[in-house]
């Protein structure tokens, strides 16, 4: 029955999607699709195998997009709407739930340039299934946090243009697959300082399988436990 209901209700609000609209760089607000590769609408992604997985649909370069410049151990916070504005919405419609991740990969030359794919992908950040017993899940954070999440740079990252990707993944009906709904954004930064370390990394699309438990899920069966795809985060 809430499956019946929740598929009405995405069927419904078919435009109650949302994509990634602010980057904040130590808690100041960088502006409105600044910085940002911009999706031509808020769809989710649904096919792990494309390559609208790794920066969403027309994501590949960012050549019109500026690069922020931001130092090693900065505090970076992405913020996700519905639609073209911050207030009068919910952030995240209701029913969207499921992990909330960032993922970082380190340009060649220019961010502005790189196509992020490869294995170049290195986990910094995810949050899931918060509490069982509430099936409390990430989104829900986020949509009372005004669309936002935070995590930090880690300073042992080496200097030079990177792709921030933040990733939500609302698992509504991710009972089979396609179903499960990725909703992506990217932002281009350059770290200004950094260090020497050499993260673990994976490849978006390609490490992602229909069959990851994370991805095909059925969320209304008093859940338990979670895991994200991906693999674990890299705290630095
Ligand atoms: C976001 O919060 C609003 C208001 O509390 C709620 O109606 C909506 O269902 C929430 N969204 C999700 C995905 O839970
Ligand atoms: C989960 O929510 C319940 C009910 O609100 C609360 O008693 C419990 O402490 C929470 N557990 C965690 C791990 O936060
Ligand atoms: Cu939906």
């Amino acid at each position: 029955m809430k499956i019946a209901v929740s598929l009405l209700a995405c069927v419904a609000l078919a435009n109650a999607h949302f994509t990634m609209q602010y980057m904040w760089v130590n808690n100041v607000d960088q502006g409105k699709n600044t910085y940002l590769r911009i999706p031509p609408n808020n769809n989710p992604v649904t096919d792990v195998n494309s390559k609208d997985m790794t920066c969403n649909v027309n994501g590949l370069t960012g050549s019109a997009t500026g690069t922020a410049t931001i130092s090693a151990g900065a505090t970076i916070t992405l913020e996700w709407h519905q639609h073209d504005q911050r207030t009068g919405e919910d952030p995240i419609s209701g029913g969207h739930k499921g992990p909330v991740q960032v993922y970082i990969a380190k340009a060649p030359s220019t961010a502005a340039s790189f196509d992020g794919q490869g294995a170049v992908w290195t986990k910094l950040y995810s949050s899931g299934l918060l509490n069982a017993s509430t099936q409390q899940w990430a989104t829900d954070v986020v949509n009372t946090s005004s669309g936002k999440h935070s995590f930090k740079i880690p300073s042992s990252l080496p200097a030079g243009e990177y792709l921030i990707r933040g990733e939500i993944l609302a698992l509504h009906v991710a009972q089979s697959y396609p179903g499960a709904q990725f909703y992506i954004g990217c932002a281009q930064v350059k770290i200004s300082s950094g260090g020497s370390a050499n993260p673990p990394k994976i490849s978006i699309p390609g490490t992602y399988k229909a069959s990851d438990p994370g991805i095909t899920v059925n969320i209304y069966n008093n859940l338990q436990s979670y895991t994200a795809p991906g693999g674990a985060v890299w705290s630095g």
